[in-house]
């Protein structure tokens, strides 16, 4: 359950109903449902259908703030830029980046052909931060298939990878009540020469992962 976003009138946005900053009270700013609706339409947006929602995205993905903001108003009566705003800064996974100039976009989990590193000289910096391991949760169906030739972007432009298991099997029940959690040596890939970008808080992205770099994850 998705939940709702409340107002500190002076620390901003919180999903905390107390702020955690100065325990005084919020306004609620945005129910759960309707935080979620927005969300979901504004990732879809930015990472599947730009150009169906009237958006034109650069190379890097990125699109002008103020277009969307007028995008969700046109498609929601309640919605508006303070919503917008709410839904972007305190998304969770930080599935949306804040550009200069009053930009943004997804993070991650684009189906549209976009170069994240665009304009980006330092794209081999992210490498530090990337765990030696990493998880990728899926339904036990795709085994077979994933054993044979490795987890693919498929609709997408990257394969996904997750920080935990936890987050893996969260992304995997999207696919399956039961899924089965791979386990991804990231450490080998890098000292492979196969990148892999953190992208958000805790999702990691590359090419593709070829099967001798996984395994199952024993429960
Ligand atoms: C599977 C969410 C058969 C793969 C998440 C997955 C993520 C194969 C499905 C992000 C295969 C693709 C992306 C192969 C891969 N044979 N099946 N060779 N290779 N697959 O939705 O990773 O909440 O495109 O296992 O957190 O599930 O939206 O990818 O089951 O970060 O922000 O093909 O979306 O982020 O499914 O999820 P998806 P995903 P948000």
């Amino acid at each position: 359950m998705t939940e709702p976003v409340f107002r500190c009138p002076d620390h901003g946005v919180t999903t905390a109903q107390e702020c955690p900053e100065c325990g005084g009270n919020t306004r609620k700013l945005l129910g759960g449902e309707r935080r979620r609706r927005l969300s979901k339409f504004v990732s879809g947006a930015l990472r599947h259908f730009p150009e169906e929602a009237g958006l034109e995205l650069d190379r890097g993905g990125w699109t002008d703030y103020d277009d969307l903001a007028r995008v969700v108003k046109n498609k929601y009566d309640w919605a508006d830029r303070e919503l917008l705003d709410a839904v972007v800064e305190t998304d969770p996974k930080g599935r949306f980046e804040s550009g200069d100039d009053g930009q943004i976009r997804a993070a991650y989990g684009h189906s549209v052909d976009v170069d994240l590193d665009a304009g980006v000289d330092d794209s081999a910096d992210r490498e530090d931060d990337i765990p030696d391991r990493l998880f990728h949760g899926t339904d036990p169906a795709n085994l077979d298939s994933i054993r044979a030739e490795g987890l693919q972007p498929m609709g997408r432009q990257r394969v996904h990878l997750s920080g935990t298991t936890e987050e893996a099997r969260e992304v995997g029940r999207r696919h399956a009540k039961n899924p089965v959690v791979l386990e991804t040596d990231a450490a080998g890939m890098l000292a492979d020469g196969l990148p892999i970008a953190k992208r958000g808080e805790s999702t990691y992205t590359c090419e593709a992962v070829p099967p001798e770099y996984l395994n199952v994850r024993a429960e």
